[in-house]
């Protein structure tokens, strides 16, 4: 047999923190990844990449990558490193931590880790075992959808709620905060389907976003004022008898109360909160409550303020309200992660977290690092793994400025030197996808999947599970949790004998690459057709028992911890809660600063990552400021023109895109650009406050007033 050489195909999933997770074909030919696939069978993905993983091949041979251990060797920043061995790397650490631990305790230890990874092995919580056992602070991961998951859970319970692919059976479809062809793009057919079927789908955004332009009707919304809206929703419904009370009786407690609530709401008043015309508010809430079935897609952006998770809490009361449940293809969609049998208590050792152990949330890691928190002892090193905090976290100028100080010990693994890493003392060479096994998680569809590995790992590149196995030997651990496979982990970390699972085995996922939970087909499945939420009293919760009992914990994977502070007190029933900063609520503030600013995803980067690449950065363009052009004239700023975005908080400089897609008195620009790239040397996250979500302490990066001026001439900007 002569020709081309052979090729293999291996199977893999997509590593993004992202709901597609979709399933993939590795091509392999002679140890090289020649191309990377999407897969056809899969019922969810249906073999289509994005834009963002089309040529996934060739990342893996990016020549920027970290492929050894790299030591500091220039100032704090400037991104010079020179190479060391794992052992000297691991040596360094340990040598470090011993000192710290002596002097400050433990504590003074922070991990800081997200999503730069989806794996059950290598993701979100790939480090808490080893930092529970060291006897680390505990970081609270929850800069992504622990406002949403909060109010989900306080309303409906642990539910997968409406498929995605059941959205194919619904008449009338809100797309909620969510910029589905961006953010969800293998979701989005099936709401295409349903259109082509006679489907209505309305956007609700305060920007017309790529999603927002397909659909049939764009509702601009003022930032963070959803709750508003959904009250607004209610109040029309009620008072129009379009309540489903047959089901509002046997499956939903709180009626009444919830119904007191919404009588604080008729559209006149929500016309003023939101920005919306009260007539589109009645018909919005005709068409939701009449559409039979009516499903409503959820997006994280709606949790970014300081009402979000309040307005999330009204939003999932609304099937109920009108019995969308009932029916195939009704109710509504937040992430279906709770279906999983995933074992989080086995993963992250929680019961190895010493009594009393200080917690430090990562949204407040600038605050942690300069000594804005009065932290005892203070943060004496930093671990951070998966994410890039100066990208992705608000309050950027702090963070920079803490992670610049002398007595800072940082560790960072990763693939590039990303605008993070480059403050590393010790920076660890992390493997790629295509190089590393894990089961996916999920958090777009109910299909279980394995990522297989295709090619050996080059230079001296490690997963995560083998760093932290690794650290645990370096620092004397000899614990069984250290001593197994991955195979032999990964089989511990799922309940295989769950429902959910019947019929599933490893050996399966191994052969086939995936296969769809046992919770009913897309075209059968009405989960809550007759109740049966996952809530303490099996109902749909417009008031809230969690909220009643003070203090909960919810199993997500940032790590079981507690959704409330003890004692906290959250209204049991869901309100309008006004954002922090807003002409309304702060009129002071935004007399100097009368702009709302929103930062959503770009869509050819995944957060900050690929924004590196030049071909992704050719398609997502540098970082701009769209704002209206009755705005910009105002200010003098002409397209294209470079404008200053500050705040007291800081400020970033991009060219100026005059659109009616964002209404007077609202900028946009996208999360995600390296500062290292930017023009001013900071990018959107620099304006950002780091003040929290009224639930779940998410973070409010929809809640920010800016002013925009023309940039100083460029001679006069100073460098960095
Ligand atoms: N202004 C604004 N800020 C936001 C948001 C917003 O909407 N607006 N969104 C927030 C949300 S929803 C989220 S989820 C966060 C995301 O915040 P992050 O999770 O910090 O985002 P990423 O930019 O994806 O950073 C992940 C990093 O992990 C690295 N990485 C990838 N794979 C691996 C691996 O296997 N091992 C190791 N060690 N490293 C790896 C990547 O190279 C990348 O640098 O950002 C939040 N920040
Ligand atoms: N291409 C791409 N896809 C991604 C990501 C990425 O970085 N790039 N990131 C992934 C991650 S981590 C996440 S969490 C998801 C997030 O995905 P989405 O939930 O879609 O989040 P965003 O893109 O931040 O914002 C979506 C829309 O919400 C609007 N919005 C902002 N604030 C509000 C508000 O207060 N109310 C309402 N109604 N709308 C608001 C924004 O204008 C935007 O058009 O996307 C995932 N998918
Ligand atoms: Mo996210």
């Amino acid at each position: 047999m002569s020709g081309p050489s052979e090729q293999t195909i291996v199977r893999g999933v997509c590593p993004h923190d992202c709901p597609d997770t979709c399933a993939f074909l590795y091509h392999v030919e002679d140890g090289k990844l020649v191309d990377v696939t999407g897969d056809r069978d899969h019922p969810m993905t249906r073999g289509g990449l994005c834009v963002k993983l089309n040529d996934f091949a060739d990342h893996h041979y990016n020549p920027d990558r970290i492929l050894y251990p790299m030591k500091r060797v220039g100032p704090k920043g400037s991104g010079a490193f020179a190479r060391i061995s794992w052992d000297e790397a691991l040596t360094e650490i340990k040598t470090r931590w011993t000192d710290i631990i002596g002097t400050y305790g433990a504590e003074a230890i922070m991990p800081h880790a997200y999503l730069g990874h989806q794996g059950t092995l290598n993701g979100l919580t790939a480090g808490d075992a080893f930092f529970n056992r060291l006897g680390a602070s505990v970081a609270e991961k929850t800069y992504c959808e622990s406002g949403s998951s909060t109010a989900w859970h306080m309303t409906v319970g642990g539910t997968g709620g409406l498929d995605i692919e059941s959205f194919a059976y619904a008449k009338y479809i809100i797309v909620w905060g969510m910029n589905m062809i961006s953010t969800n793009l293998h979701g989005w057919p099936f709401l295409l389907e349903a259109q082509k079927k006679g489907a209505k789908i309305v956007v609700i955004d305060p920007v017309k976003s790529r999603t927002a332009k397909a659909a049939d009707w764009h509702i601009a919304i003022k930032p963070g004022t959803d709750g508003a809206l959904a009250l607004g929703m209610m109040n029309v419904i009620i008072a129009e008898g379009l309540v489903d009370q047959d089901y509002v009786d046997r499956y939903t407690i709180g009626y009444e109360e919830l119904k007191g609530r919404a009588a604080e709401y008729p559209p006149e008043r929500v016309s003023e909160i939101t920005g919306i015309p009260a007539e589109d508010i009645r018909t919005l809430a005709r068409e939701y409550a009449t559409a039979r079935p009516s499903a409503i897609r959820q997006g994280v952006a709606l949790e970014r303020s300081h009402g979000g998770g309040q307005a999330i809490r009204a939003i999932t009361c609304l099937p109920a309200l009108v019995g969308a449940w009932r029916h195939v293809g009704g109710g509504t969609m937040e992430m279906p992660i709770w279906e999983f049998p995933t074992r989080f208590d086995r993963i992250c050792r929680p019961d190895w977290i010493k009594p009393g152990t200080r917690v430090i949330n990562e949204l407040d890691l600038g605050a942690a690092l300069t000594g804005e928190l009065a932290l005892d002892p203070p943060v004496q090193s930093l671990f951070v793994y998966n994410s890039n905090p100066v990208s992705q976290a608000p309050a950027q100028a702090k963070i920079v400025e803490g992670l610049k100080r002398e007595d800072l010990f940082t560790v960072v693994s990763e693939l590039f030197v990303t605008d993070t890493a480059k403050y590393a003392d010790i920076l660890l060479p992390a493997t790629m996808q295509g190089e590393q096994l894990d089961i996916m998680v999920t958090w777009g569809h109910l299909y279980l999947m394995l990522n297989q590995p295709a090619i050996a790992a080059p230079g001296e590149c490690v997963p995560n599970v083998e760093m932290f196995r690794r650290l645990a030997r370096t620092m004397g651990f000899t614990d069984d949790y250290w001593d197994r496979t991955e195979e032999e982990m990964l089989l511990d970390f799922y309940d295989w004998d769950a429902p959910q699972l019947q019929g599933i085995t490893y050996d399966l996922l191994k052969e086939k690459g995936w296969a769809r939970l046992n919770v009913g087909l897309p075209g059968e499945r009405a989960p809550h057709a007759e109740g049966n939420f996952k809530t303490a009293s099996g109902k749909c919760e417009f008031k809230s028992s969690m909220a009643e009992g003070g203090n909960f914990v919810i199993p997500v994977w940032r790590s079981m911890y507690e959704a409330m502070q003890p004692g906290e007190y959250v209204d049991p029933l869901p309100d309008y809660v006004p954002p922090y900063e807003s002409a309304a609520s702060n009129p002071d503030q935004a007399l100097r600063y009368p702009l709302s600013i929103v930062s959503p995803k770009p869509h050819a980067f995944l957060n900050s990552q690929y924004a590196n690449e030049e071909h992704k950065k050719a398609r997502q363009g540098a970082l701009r400021v769209m704002i209206n052009p009755a705005d910009a004239a105002a200010r003098g700023i002409l397209p294209g023109e470079q404008v200053r975005v500050f705040n007291d908080r800081g400020s970033f400089e991009g060219p100026a895109e005059l659109s009616e897609d964002v209404v007077p008195g609202l900028v946009m620009a996208n999360v995600g650009h390296w500062t290292s790239a930017a023009s001013s040397g900071a990018s959107v996250n620099a304006i950002s406050s780091d003040k929290h979500c009224g639930l779940g302490r998410a973070g409010t990066f929809s809640d920010n007033l800016v002013e925009v001026e023309k940039a100083a001439a460029p001679m006069l900007v100073a460098a960095e």
